[in-house]
């Protein structure tokens, strides 16, 4: 009896874990532009309620998280809906960082502008625990940035992280480490309560106590 309760009262929080969260930039709101950089927005410590943070771009200045829509002239069109996340001025890396530990599933890229060489070659979406030691990465995923159509392509993690960069590799050396891509539908997935794992062991031992029984 003492077990079923402990189950009971454990397993409430089971009920969160089957929604996976996806960022797909659809509620940023550009106004009447088609883009715009998050410092510009005023959401780069608000958006989601996470951080989203970036390294130097050796292109026109800093880089930013941004959004973009669909009706942009060098845009490739979202994955899903009508908008997408952005790299502004191409910028090496990319943070996003969570509130909570988070597992990163995967996320959809594509380069920015295409059959341009200043797109990205490649990226490694690369998970950081909150003593930002490495707890997992995608390895590099390319990116067609020289086909008239490209394409998105999946980043598949499956690492839990308070953060994730998003590592660029550029092939094509006139525009140095920077490289534009466009990221949408970033899954994220809720990492178990210790007490979900407590209760789903105690759900399973007396399972099997049950069936031994009988
Ligand atoms: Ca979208
Ligand atoms: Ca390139
Ligand atoms: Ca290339």
């Amino acid at each position: 009896m003492k077990r079923t309760l402990l189950t009971l009262m454990c397993l409430a929080p089971l009920a969160p874990m089957a929604l996976a969260e996806i960022i797909d930039f659809e509620d940023v709101n550009l106004g009447a532009a088609t883009r715009d950089n998050f410092l510009n927005l005023g959401i780069e410590n608000t958006y989601r309620g996470y951080t989203w943070s970036r390294g130097p771009s050796n292109f026109g200045g800093e880089g930013y998280w941004a959004a973009v829509a669909n009706g942009d002239g060098q845009f490739v069109g979202a994955h899903g809906g009508n908008q997408s996340g952005w790299n502004w001025n191409g910028p090496r890396t990319l943070s996003v960082t969570f509130d909570v530990d988070k597992i990163y599933v995967g996320a959809w890229f594509n380069v920015f502008s295409g059959g341009q060489d200043w797109g990205a070659d490649a990226v490694n979406v690369i998970g950081y625990d909150s003593s930002n030691s490495v707890t997992g990465q995608t390895g590099f995923v390319a990116l067609d940035d020289v086909s008239a159509s490209p394409g998105w392509v999946y980043a598949a993690g499956g690492f839990t992280a308070r953060r994730i960069e998003i590592l660029v590799r550029q092939d094509d050396t006139s525009w140095g480490p920077d490289g534009w891509w466009s990221v949408d539908d970033i899954e994220l997935g809720v990492v178990p309560e210790p007490c979900t794992m407590i209760a789903l062991g105690a759900g399973l031992v007396g399972f099997v106590a049950r069936r031994r029984r009988k």
